[in-house]
C-alpha cells in the first residue's frame, strides 16, 4: 500500500494547479521555457491513484517530480511544473527512475563477505549483526591506528551530510567525496578570480562559448534548456571540443580543438579584447585587479601564436574575440563543470575566468551570477568531540598547492593508504559512490583496498565498490526515503528548497544511511551526536522560512524571492586585492603564476598513439545507470571512438574488436568510427567492463574507462586530470 505523506497531492487538486502554474509562469516572465508543460492526466485502472512530490535522484539536478502511485507501486514520473529550475522536465534517466526503484538486481539485505575480495561470496546478515559488527570494526581501527585511520567517502546525496557529521563525530577528518574528480579546478578557479564560484545566467545571454563541456549531454539544469532557449532567441554558441558531441552538432560553430590546449585560445581572446581595446575602461579601473600587469603578459599570446598551438584559425578567434566583445556584458565563457582534465586545469579556468571578467559580466543579466540567497539554515549540532591523539592533519595534506581542506584529493589520499605515509589508514566507510568505477586507475584503487582491514558500503545495488568491500549494506532508493531540505541555485531559474518524504515504503531491508549512521553512533557511545529525528532537524533548516512549509506542501518546491542581479552593487569582492583578480597577489607569494602562462604539453601524442578523454552521455549518470534496464537499452555496451583515417592504418573496422591499452591498463571493446572526432584522439563512455557480477545487464560487456585512465592530478587543486592518458589502440589479433 501506498504511505500518504505530508507531499500528497489529490489528482484533482494536481490537475488544477497545473494550469495555474503556467499561468503564474507567464506572469514572471518564464513562458518561453514552459510550453511543454500541458499535462493531460490519465484514466486510472481499478483504484484511484494517487500523487506525491519528491526530487529526482537519479543525478545531482535534483529535478522536482510528481510520482504516480497506483495500487502501491510508483507507475509514473512526471516533472513538477511548478519546479522551474528544471523547466519542467524530466530527461530519459529521470523517467527511469522506477526502473531503479523495481531494479531485480537492487540490494535486498545486509551481506557480508566470505572468501577473497571480488569472489562474489557473501552471507546474508541480519542488521543486528552488521551494526555490531560494523561498529565493533570502525572502533577496533580507532583504537589501533586512531579515528584518522577510518577514511569516509560520501558520494553526492541529500543524505551524504550526515556521513560527513559522522565522520566528525567519529574523529576523522580524511573526508574525500566526488569532487576531486570532477570540479574543484573549476572552483579554484573561479574563487582565485571573483572570490566566489558562479552560475551561469544562459538564459539571457547573447553569445556563449562554451569549451570542455557538453551541455546537450551533460546535463545540468536549468542550463541545459536554458541554452537551447536562448538560441531560439538568437544567442550564439560556440564549441570548442575534439569531438562533435551533441552541443557541437547544434552549436552555430565548432572548432575540435587540439586536446589541452584551451588556455592558448583564451590567452589570444583576451590578448584581442584588451589590444583593440573592446573592454569598458570604466568598468576594468573600478572592478578589476592588474590589467597593466596583464595587458603587458598577454602581449606575446596573439591569435596567430595561438593558432599554432591550438589548430583553431588566428582569423577565426580574433572574430570571436570580437563578437563576443560586442555581446558583452551579456556574453559568457561558460565556466562548465566538470574539469578533472589537465595538471595544469585550474591555470585553464582561470584564463577563462579572466576571460569573462574583461567582458564585465559579472552580477549582469546572461552572464555570471553571484549565488542566490536560499534561506535555509545549518541545524544546530552539538560540539563534536576532540581527540587529542589524532595526528595534525589529514593524510593528503600538502600534496598539491592550494587544496580545498574539507575535500582533499582522492588520488592524494589513495598514494597515501597505498604507501602507509604519513600514517596507516585501515577502514574505509563508502556511500553512494563508486571509486572502482569513477576513478582513473583502478589497479590502484584495489592495490589500496588491499591495505585496509575493513570496508563497508552503503549503496542500492551491488556496484563494483560494493563488491569489493566487506560489508554491504541495502540503501533505498531516493523515493522509498526521507531526506532533510536542499537549497538549490542555479543561474536566474531559481533560489529554491526542495525535500523528500517516501513516495512508497522502503522495499527489501532497505535502511537510509542517516538510520544506518544512528544506530552506529549509538553502539559506539557517540548517540547524543545523533539525537535528533530527519523530521527535527528538516525543521532546523527551515526555521527561517516561514512560508517554506505549505509550499513544499503545496508546491513541492519553495521559492525564495531573492536578489538575482546587482548582488554586487557597492560590495567588495573576497579575494585579498577585494578586485576581480586578474593577477593574483596570493599565488605570486606561493612562487605560482599569478596569471596563466602557456606551457608545453605534459605530454604530446606520439604519432602511433591517442590521448584518451573522457565525457558523458544523456542516457547514463557516471558509472550508475548502465545497469538500468530501460537506460542500458539505449546503449548496452561502450565502444571507442575513433577517427577512420587512424582506423585504416590500423586496420580496425567498424564494430571490430579493438585493444586498449596504457600505462594504467587495458581493455578490450569494440571500435566505432565517428569522421566526429579528432584524429590523434579517442573516447569512451564509462561505466562498462565491471567487476561486479550483481550488475546482470551490464556485466560482461565492454571496457572500463577507469581501468584505462591514468592518474594524472591538477598541481594547484589536486583535481583528478583524466585526458592526460595517452594510449596505444590495436585490432584484436593484429601483431
Ligand atoms: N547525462 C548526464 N548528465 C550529467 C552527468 C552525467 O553523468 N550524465 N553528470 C553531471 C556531472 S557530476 C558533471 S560534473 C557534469 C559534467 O559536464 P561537463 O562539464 O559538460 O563535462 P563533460 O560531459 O565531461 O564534457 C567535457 C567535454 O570536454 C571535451 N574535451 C576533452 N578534452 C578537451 C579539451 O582539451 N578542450 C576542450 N575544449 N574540450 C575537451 C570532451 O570531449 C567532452 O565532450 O555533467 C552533469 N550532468
Ligand atoms: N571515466 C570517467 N570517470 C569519471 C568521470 C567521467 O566522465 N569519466 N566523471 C567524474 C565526475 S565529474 C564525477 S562527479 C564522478 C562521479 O562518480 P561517483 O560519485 O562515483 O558517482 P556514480 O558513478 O554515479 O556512483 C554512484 C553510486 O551510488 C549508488 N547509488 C545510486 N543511488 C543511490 C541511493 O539512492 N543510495 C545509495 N546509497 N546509493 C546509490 C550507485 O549504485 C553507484 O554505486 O566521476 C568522475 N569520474
Ligand atoms: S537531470 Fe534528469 S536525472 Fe538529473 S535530476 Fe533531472 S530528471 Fe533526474
Ligand atoms: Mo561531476
Amino acid at each position: 500500500m501506498a504511505t500518504k505523506t505530508d507531499t500528497s497531492i489529490s489528482r484533482r487538486s494536481f490537475l488544477k494547479w497545473s494550469g495555474a502554474a503556467t499561468a503564474a509562469a507567464v506572469a514572471g516572465g518564464q513562458a518561453p521555457v514552459l510550453h511543454s508543460l500541458a499535462y493531460t492526466g490519465e484514466k486510472s485502472t481499478g483504484s484511484e491513484p494517487e500523487y506525491h512530490f519528491s526530487a529526482c535522484g537519479m543525478c545531482l539536478n535534483k529535478c522536482g517530480l510528481v510520482a504516480r502511485v497506483e495500487n502501491g507501486i510508483v507507475t509514473k514520473l512526471d516533472p513538477n511544473p511548478k519546479f522551474l529550475k528544471s523547466r519542467g522536465m524530466l530527461c530519459a534517466r529521470g523517467n527511469a527512475g522506477t526502473s531503479q526503484l523495481y531494479d531485480p538486481d537492487r540490494l535486498k539485505y545486509p551481506l557480508l563477505r566470505k572468501g577473497e575480495r571480488g569472489e562474489g561470496r557473501w552471507q546474508r546478515l541480519s542488521w543486528d549483526q552488521a551494526l555490531d559488527l560494523a561498529a565493533e570494526k570502525l572502533t577496533k581501527i580507532g583504537e589501533e591506528y586512531t579515528r584518522c585511520g577510518v577514511l569516509f567517502t560520501p558520494g553526492s546525496d541529500m543524505q551524504s551530510q550526515f556521513v560527513h557529521w559522522f565522520a566528525e563525530v567519529f574523529g576523522s577528518y580524511n573526508v574525500t567525496t566526488h569532487e576531486s574528480n570532477c570540479l574543484l579546478s573549476r572552483n579554484r578557479a573561479y574563487l582565485d578570480t571573483f572570490g566566489e564560484v558562479p552560475f551561469a545566467d544562459v538564459l539571457h545571454s547573447k553569445y556563449i562559448i562554451m569549451a570542455g563541456a557538453n551541455r546537450f549531454e551533460s546535463i545540468i539544469t536549468p542550463d541545459s534548456i536554458d541554452l537551447m532557449t536562448a538560441m531560439k532567441k538568437g544567442c550564439k554558441l560556440v564549441v570548442l571540443d575534439p569531438r562533435f558531441t551533441k552541443t557541437a552538432a547544434l552549436a552555430h560553430e565548432w572548432f575540435p580543438i587540439r586536446p589541452g590546449t584551451d588556455m592558448s585560445f583564451f590567452l589570444a581572446i583576451t590578448h584581442v579584447i584588451i589590444h583593440e581595446k573592446l573592454y569598458d575602461e570604466k568598468y576594468a579601473q573600478e572592478k578589476l585587479y592588474g590589467l597593466d600587469k596583464l595587458t603587458e603578459h598577454v602581449k606575446k599570446y596573439s591569435p596567430e601564436w595561438a593558432a599554432k598551438v591550438c589548430d583553431i584559425p588566428a582569423k577565426d578567434i580574433r572574430r570571436i574575440a570580437q563578437e563576443l566583445a560586442a555581446a558583452a556584458p551579456a556574453a559568457m565563457i561558460y565556466p562548465g563543470r566538470r574539469t578533472s582534465d589537465y595538471v595544469n586545469s585550474t591555470q585553464i579556468r582561470r584564463a577563462m575566468a579572466i576571460a569573462n571578467a574583461l567582458l564585465g559580466n559579472w552580477d549582469k543579466p546572461g552572464g555570471l551570477l553571484a549565488a542566490r540567497m536560499v534561506g535555509t539554515t545549518g541545524p544546530e549540532l552539538p560540539e563534536a568531540p576532540f581527540y587529542d591523539d589524532n595526528p595534525d592533519d589529514r593524510l593528503d595534506h600538502g600534496s598539491a598547492h592550494i587544496m580545498f581542506d574539507e575535500e582533499g584529493s582522492f588520488k592524494h589520499t589513495r598514494d597515501a593508504i597505498i604507501a602507509g605515509k604519513p600514517y596507516p589508514v585501515k577502514g574505509w566507510f563508502t556511500y553512494k559512490i563508486n571509486p572502482l568505477q569513477s576513478v582513473a586507475n583502478r589497479r590502484k584503487t584495489l592495490e589500496m583496498i588491499d591495505k585496509l582491514d575493513f570496508m563497508l558500503t552503503v549503496d542500492i545495488a551491488m556496484s563494483d565498490t560494493a563488491w569489493m568491500a566487506d560489508l554491504v549494506l541495502p540503501a533505498p532508493s531516493y523515493l522509498e526515503r526521507q531526506d532533510p531540505a536542499a537549497g538549490l541555485q542555479g543561474s536566474s531559474a531559481c533560489a529554491c528548497v526542495v525535500t523528500r518524504d517516501p513516495v512508497v515504503p522502503a522495499l527489501f531491508e532497505s535502511k537510509p544511511v542517516f538510520w544506518i549512521l544512528r544506530e552506529l553512533a549509538g553502539r559506539m557511545g557517540l548517540e547524543e551526536y545523533f539525537s535528533f529525528t530527519m523530521e527535527e532537524y528538516r525543521e532546523q533548516q527551515l526555521r527561517k522560512l516561514p512560508d517554506s512549509e505549505r509550499a513544499l506542501r503545496e508546491d513541492g518546491v519553495y521559492y525564495n524571492p531573492s536578489k538575482l542581479y546587482g548582488i554586487y552593487e557597492g560590495k567588495i569582492y573576497k579575494t585579498k586585492s577585494q578586485k576581480i583578480e586578474l593577477y593574483n597577489e596570493r599565488y605570486a607569494e606561493m612562487g605560482l603564476d599569478p596569471m596563466p602562462v602557456c606551457k608545453p604539453l605534459r605530454e604530446n601524442v606520439p604519432s602511433d598513439r591517442f590521448r584518451m578523454v573522457v565525457g558523458r552521455n544523456a542516457y547514463f549518470t557516471h558509472c550508475t545507470t548502465q545497469n538500468n534496464t530501460l537506460l542500458n537499452e539505449l546503449m548496452p555496451e561502450n565502444t571507442l571512438w575513433i577517427h577512420p583515417n587512424p582506423a585504416k592504418k590500423l586496420g580496425i573496422r567498424d564494430g571490430g574488436t579493438v585493444i586498449l591499452s596504457s600505462k594504467s591498463g587495458e581493455g578490450e571493446l569494440k571500435a566505432e568510427l565517428k569522421k566526429g572526432i579528432r584524429e590523434d584522439t579517442v573516447y569512451m563512455a564509462s561505466g562498462f567492463g565491471v567487476l561486479s557480477e550483481g550488475l546482470t545487464n551490464v556485466f560482461g560487456k565492454g571496457a572500463c574507462m577507469a581501468e584505462i585512465l591514468e592518474d594524472f592530478t591538477d598541481e594547484l587543486s589536486g583535481n583528478m586530470a583524466m585526458h592526460e592518458t595517452i594510449v596505444k589502440v590495436a585490432r584484436k589479433g593484429a601483431s
